[in-house]
């Protein structure tokens, strides 16, 4: 059989599998078996030569388990306490990007567990590597410095979109002028409880929306979402975005985080679709 004529049938497989679903004891099983049918279809796809015929196909399996992680996240929906907002409900193409769809609420998302503090604070975040001036800054002091609230939207990479977060906090830029970044840093990984990374490079670190942010619409940063003090980047996938933020290493490289090692895409603009390596 040829390699396409496997990729369909891997496809109908999958769609076979989640059209049953209803009749499933296990709904969450049933997407785990189209999932892996659609990893395999994915696989193989990449092996076709380049062409129309293949990114047809891997639009088809794309969307096939975007619509998989789209619903897998619905039952982890966590309604945010006191904040109300408009449901948004056009899907405005200049607002959301390719492949994405608005959230009614505001997905928890992270890998591990949030961490216990105590006292809000006197967390700290440090910022090292290739800098003159090494910083350890608690959030108190963090809010000594010019303080901003930017209003932005963030986009994670399994599809959901929440629009009009209005983040306070301080721009990374600022906090990088008072580390004094040597010429040769180039990039940045940023760190996060509990073992979170993300890489960045520096003029995107720098673009005045992103901020060391410590309340969101108004209130402060739940803990869920990364309080006391989480980093936004609202020009990339959510996941650069590191919650419960604890270091900001400068480097003369790219070096891959936590999601880049496992094959997410280094840069990840979610206006250019960039979610895995290659893309
Ligand atoms: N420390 C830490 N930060 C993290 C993550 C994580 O696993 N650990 N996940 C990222 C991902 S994939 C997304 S989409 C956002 C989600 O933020 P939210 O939970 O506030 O919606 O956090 C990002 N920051
Ligand atoms: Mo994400």
């Amino acid at each position: 059989m040829d390699g396409e004529q496997a990729i369909t049938r891997l496809i109908r497989r999958a769609d076979d599998v989640r059209k049953a679903e209803a009749a499933r004891r296990d709904p969450s099983l049933a997407r785990a078996e189209a999932e892996e049918l659609l990893q395999e279809a994915r696989e193989r796809v990449d092996d076709l030569p380049p062409g129309p015929r293949r990114d047809e196909l891997t639009a088809q399996v794309t969307r096939r388990i975007g619509d998989i992680d789209r619903e897998e996240l619905e039952t982890m929906l966590v309604p945010t306490p006191g904040v109300t907002r408009a449901p948004t409900t056009v899907e405005d193409p200049r607002r959301v990007p390719p492949g994405q769809h608005l959230t009614p609420g505001w997905p928890v998302l992270h890998v591990g567990r949030a961490p216990e503090v105590a006292d809000p604070e006197a967390w700290r975040v440090v910022v090292t590597g290739r800098v003159e001036r090494r910083l350890d800054l608690t959030l108190a002091e963090l809010r000594g410095l010019p303080t901003v609230t930017v209003t932005s939207d963030l986009h994670c990479v399994t599809a959901w979109s929440r629009l009009d977060n209005a983040w306070t906090g301080v721009p990374v830029a600022e906090v990088l002028d008072r580390a004094h970044a040597r010429p040769e840093a180039s990039h940045a990984v940023v760190a996060g409880h509990p073992a979170y990374t993300a890489n960045l490079d520096l003029p995107a670190l720098r673009e005045p929306d992103v901020l060391l942010a410590w309340a969101h619409d108004g209130r402060p940063l739940d803990r869920a979402h990364g309080g006391p003090l989480r980093l936004v980047v609202p020009s990339r996938y959510g996941w650069k975005s590191v919650k419960w933020v604890t270091e900001i290493r400068l480097t003369d490289r790219d070096v891959p985080g936590y999601w880049e090692e496992r094959g997410y895409h280094d840069v990840a603009d979610p206006w250019r679709e960039q979610r895995f390596r290659d893309d």
